[in-house]
């Protein structure tokens, strides 16, 4: 009876409202190389979808399915997507982090993304293969709400993002350069320039006194970007797909991965056109190259005849504050944690006298057999972290507990954090140089009754945060830092939420299979593959060795100049003699590494990456 009557209600409900129903939104992405010349100023091959770059956005309703079948036509690397903030509830072998919820998509396979999204907003989607997205393969994934509670305070949407822009491949030629011992302070490579909707001097026309949302989003590698419009202020009504009560903002700062929705209000006179303007937050920089323009400049165009002003200096920036924005759903504090994870954030040199990042004394290293795949088969030893390995920084979540993470961060970079498959309340957040988190009375006290909601922030240099979620949401989900050279140096945990659930709700299609075996890459047993012995990790993917006792970075940056001298000596002995290296010149450059590798961590510099540049 009561399933009979629950029956005619779904029967009715859908004949009476057939909007409801949800559809399906398919796409057919041949990931392809292509070329971009976004700032004007160097033409460079990107990744792009179908042969095109920029790629499309993807703009899906409340309550779709999205299939999308992807192609890997790059022909040289593999590939994964993943969906940035969408939650997948019970879909985590969607989430498309390459060695964590899938194997990544060699040249030549294919891979069905299929999943439904129940959730409004402004999102992202771009690579998890490391180092990847920055080469172009990320764009605006927007979900439509037909229940939009600010809907009928604006009369269209524009969608914005922002970038950051290399001119040199991130993933080959940066990358080796930032993860090298000849980079032992970790300086990361400053972007050539940034971008508005992946071009420069863009131009928005606007009709007087109409209302404008615009979905902002920084889909940036590194910087963060402050963001304004000369003359306008900003109603902020969204952040990161959470709907917040209006805020006003004269200026925004956007972390990498960041959105913001924000309605403006046209003026009514078209006297004059208004300068859009975006500025890459220096502060990240170690050292800002000569003639770097950290801006990128648009214009809300009222009349096209008339000028497009230059922006106006400014002293200083100051942004609008996110700590107090409080989303629109009155969502309480929720309780005190069950489960608190503290994450000790440092930056340090290993044994290859490379810089690396670290939680807790750890730096990731991609497992062999991706999480995903450890989790469904090692039966109850799955509860036992041990069997991801020691690089993983996995941590287990028990279904539906409050969770608390917490940030102290012992450096003095920003750095904006990112959790997969949550969003989650910012109870607590420090300013610069505050040291660790110590819960006290008082500081508890002081929690947001409604704390913000979103699913990346920032971290102040030296300072900590506090993040609470429930538990509610079994996968696999890694928290990283949202810098992609921080990412690629290991700025990584994983959270391994309710793995016995998942051995009995998941099941993995085929094709997810099918990329593993292509790309040789084993999907069963722990961390190393092993099938028997969980609990052995012999054979695991782990970091290179610590530095040996009493080595500094200081140290590593005299030896690498001591060493670069003497390739510039070579070199210029080569020159002098006007002869390409010979063998013997070759033999001399190995000696010498050789010997600065017995300095450095047991020998582990080997010579192989320096030698093979010259060769
Ligand atoms: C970039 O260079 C390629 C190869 O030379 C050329 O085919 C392409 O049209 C150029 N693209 C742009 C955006 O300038
Ligand atoms: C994808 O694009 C590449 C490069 O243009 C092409 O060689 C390949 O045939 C395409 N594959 C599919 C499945 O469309
Ligand atoms: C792959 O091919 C692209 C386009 O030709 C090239 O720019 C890139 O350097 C190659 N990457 C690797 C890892 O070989
Ligand atoms: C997507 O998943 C749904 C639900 O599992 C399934 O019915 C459908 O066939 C799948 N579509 C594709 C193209 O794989
Ligand atoms: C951004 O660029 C896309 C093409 O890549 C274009 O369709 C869209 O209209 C542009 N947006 C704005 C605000 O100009
Ligand atoms: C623009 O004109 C409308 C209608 O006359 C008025 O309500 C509104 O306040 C004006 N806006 C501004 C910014 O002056
Ligand atoms: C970048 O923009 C800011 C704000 O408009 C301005 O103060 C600064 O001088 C600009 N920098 C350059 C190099 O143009
Ligand atoms: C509690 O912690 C806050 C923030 O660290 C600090 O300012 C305050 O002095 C502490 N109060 C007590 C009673 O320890
Ligand atoms: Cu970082």
């Amino acid at each position: 009876m009561a399933l009979s009557l629950f029956n005619f209600l779904i029967i009715a409900g859908l004949h009476l409202f057939p909007f409801i129903e949800a559809a399906t939104v398919t796409k057919d992405f041949n990931i392809t190389w292509a070329y971009g010349n976004p700032d004007g100023a160097f033409n460079r091959s990107v990744i792009g979808i179908n042969n095109q770059w920029p790629i499309p956005k993807i703009e899906v309703n409340k309550g779709d399915r999205v299939v999308i079948n992807v192609f890997n036509g790059l022909g040289n690397v593999s590939t994964a997507l993943h969906f940035h903030g969408i939650f997948l509830r019970g879909q985590t072998e969607m989430d498309g982090a390459a060695g964590v919820t899938q194997c990544s998509i060699p040249p030549g396979s294919s891979f069905t993304y299929n999943f439904t999204v129940d959730q409004p907003g402004t999102y992202w989607y771009h690579s998890h293969v490391k180092a990847q997205y920055p080469e172009g393969l990320r764009g605006p994934f927007i979900v439509h709400d037909p229940d939009m509670p600010f809907k009928d305070q604006y009369d269209e949407e524009i969608v914005l993002p922002l970038s950051d822009w290399y001119h040199q491949m991130v993933s080959t030629t940066l990358m080796s350069r930032f993860i090298s011992f000849a980079n032992p302070t970790g300086a990361e490579p400053v972007p050539d320039a940034a971008l508005m909707n992946d071009t420069q001097n863009l131009q928005i026309h606007v009709q007087p006194g109409k209302t404008y949302m615009f979905r902002i989003i920084n889909m940036a590698a590194f910087a963060a970007q402050y963001f304004w419009i000369e003359g306008h202020t900003m109603r902020v009504v969204e952040v990161d797909g959470v709907y917040t009560e209006p805020a006003e903002a004269s200026m925004l700062y956007l972390t990498a991965a960041q959105r913001y929705s924000v309605l403006v209000t046209a003026k009514n006179e078209t006297g004059a056109n208004f300068a859009i303007q975006g500025s890459m937050d220096q502060d990240l920089f170690d050292a800002v190259p000569d003639g770097l323009n950290p801006n990128v400049t648009g214009w809300l165009v009222y009349d096209g005849a008339k000028e497009l002003p230059k922006a106006q200096p400014l002293d200083a920036f100051e942004p609008f504050d996110d700590f107090g924005l409080v989303p629109q759903d009155g969502e309480k504090l929720l309780d005190k944690a069950d489960y608190t994870v503290t994450l000790d954030l440092k930056m340090d040199n290993l044994g290859d006298g490379a810089n690396y990042a670290f939680f807790n004394d750890i730096t990731y290293v991609v497992p062999k057999v991706p999480t995903i795949y450890t989790a469904l088969t090692t039966g109850d030893l799955a509860t036992n972290p041990a069997v991801y390995g020691v690089n993983t920084n996995a941590f287990i979540l028990k279904k539906d507990d409050i969770v608390d993470i917490v940030v102290n961060n012992n450096d003095p970079g920003k750095h904006p954090f990112h959790l997969h498959g949550h969003n989650f309340q910012v109870v607590s957040r420090s300013a610069d140089e505050a040291g660790p988190f110590v819960a006290n009375a008082s500081i508890e006290a002081a929690f947001p009754s409604v704390p913000m909601r979103r699913d990346t922030i920032l971290v102040r240099p030296n300072g900590n945060f506090v993040l609470r979620f429930r538990a509610d949401n079994p996968g696999i989900w890694l928290f990283h830092c949202h810098i992609e050279w921080h990412t690629a140096s290991g700025l990584i945990a994983t959270m391994i939420e309710s793995p016995l659930e998942l051995q009995s709700s998941l099941t993995i299609p085929e094709d997810h299979y099918a990329a593993c075996r292509a790309a040789k890459q084993p999907f069963k047993g722990n961390a190393a593959g092993n099938e028997k012995d969980f609990l052995d990790l012999k054979g695991a993917n782990v970091s290179p060795k610590p530095l040996p006792a009493g080595f500094t970075a200081r140290g590593i940056v005299a030896l690498v100049f001591s060493i670069i001298s003497a390739f510039l000596g070579m070199a210029a002995i080569a020159w002098y003699g006007a002869q390409p290296l010979g063998k013997g010149t070759e033999m001399a450059a190995r000696g010498i590494v050789a010997e600065a590798g017995e300095g450095v961590g047991e020998g582990e510099v080997t010579g192989t990456r320096p030698v093979g540049k010259l060769e």
